[in-house]
Parts: C-alpha cells; structure tokens; sequence
C-alpha cells in the first residue's frame, strides 16, 4: 500500500496520524512528477488532490474515506468506537471538520502576505472560522480526547487543521484559536504528546518552516 503525501498538506497528515498510530506497513511517498497536477499523479488520482491511497492497485482519494478504510484494513489499534452511538459522535467530528472547519481556514492560505491580502475576504474568513471554533468548543468532550476518553479518527482530522490555526491566525491579528475556548486549550495540550500525533504534526512544523524560509 502506499499513501500518495505531502507533509505540509493538513488532508494527508490525517491519514498519516492514522497510519503511525496503527504502525500500518504503509509507503509513504510524494506524487510523481511535479506535484499533484503532473500528468503521471492525474492518471493515479484525477482528483489532483492530496492524499490518496494505493492500496494494492484500488485508488482511494479523500482523507476520511482513505481514514476509515485503514480502520477497517488494520483494525489495532481501534480509532472508531464500538458502538454505532459513539461512532456517530467520532463521525459528527470528522464531517464537522471536512465540511465546516476546514474551508473557511484554506480561504486563508492566499492571503498571508499582508502586501497582497484581499482584507474583506479576510475578516469574512476569520469571522466563519471564529464561529466554527467556537462551535467546535461546544462539541468537545470536558475532558480527554475530542469525542472522550479514547483517541479516534476525531483527533487526527482535528489535530493538523488546528495546528494551521494557531500557527496562521497571529499572522492575521485574530483572536487566538485557543484563547477563551478552555476544552480546546486542554485538548491541544494533550493530543500533541501523543506519539503519532507529535510525529506527524512535527514533520507538518518542519514543512512549514521550509516554506515560509523559501526553502521549498
Ligand atoms: N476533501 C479532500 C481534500 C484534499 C485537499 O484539498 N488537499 C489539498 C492539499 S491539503 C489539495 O490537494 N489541494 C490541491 C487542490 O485542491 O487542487 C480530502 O479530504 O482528502
């Protein structure tokens, strides 16, 4: 099998938290030739998107389907619940994320540089992400991981975006994602020393860095 990656792309960080905390026997490798839209990554995924995963000659694209698949495929460590109760809560993060959290912070990445930013997409984008933070403060477990005691498919849509968020929302003068929103705090502080996590999210900082350096 062999997971299609960048690691600066937040979607593939998912599926690498997933395959790190499963110890899945999963390559892990760029789209050949130059980037997801060369001609050779087209004809594996004509989406264009990262990631995707080959998983023995079926091309799976979209983080959360290529998730749940890998749930499926190495299912030890358990990152779905047991029940269909619990797995509809882990679920209700995962589209919550892909659906709502997420788009309003991509609307973001074209407008870091402050010489070229459009301002009123800006304060648009930062008011909706705003309020999906704030949302997403609602949903959180009091306490543990995001939907409760357990790590689950939850955290690893959750973590990597976060991490965009309170590494992008200083650079726009914005309320800090954590500030005044204590379960997200506490679980920020606690998803991050989770090996997985920390591995990925730190190959993630080391992309980032990369880019912002010019260096890629
Ligand atoms: N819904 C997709 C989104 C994937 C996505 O947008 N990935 C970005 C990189 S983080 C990408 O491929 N962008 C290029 C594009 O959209 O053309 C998923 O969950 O995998």
């Amino acid at each position: 099998m062999k997971l299609y990656n960048m690691n600066l792309s937040n979607f593939a960080t998912k599926s690498r938290i997933v395959i790190y905390e499963k110890g899945a026997n999963v390559e892990i490798a760029p789209p050949p030739g130059a980037g997801m839209k060369s001609p050779e990554y087209l004809a594996i995924n004509p989406l264009g998107k990262i990631p995707c995963l080959d998983a023995d000659g079926l091309i799976i694209p979209e983080s959360e389907v290529i998730n749940e698949y890998l749930e499926e495929k190495f299912p030890n460590p358990r990152l779905l619940p047991a029940t269909p109760e619990d797995r509809a809560r882990v679920r209700l993060f995962t589209r919550f994320h892909d659906l709502y959290l997420e788009p309003p912070l991509r609307a973001l990445f074209g407008h870091l540089n402050p010489k070229t930013r459009d301002d009123k997409v800006v304060t648009e984008k930062l008011t909706e992400l705003q309020g999906r933070l704030d949302q997403l403060e609602t949903m959180l477990a009091a306490e543990g991981y995001a939907a409760g005691a357990d790590f689950t498919l939850a955290d690893c849509a959750l973590a990597p975006t976060i991490f965009f968020a309170v590494n992008m929302l200083p650079g726009f003068g914005a309320k800090p994602p954590l500030e005044g929103r204590p379960k997200l705090a506490a679980w920020w502080t606690k998803v991050r020393q989770r090996p997985s996590v920390k591995k990925a999210l730190a190959e993630m900082d080391e992309a980032l860095k990369a880019l912002l350096g010019g260096g890629r």
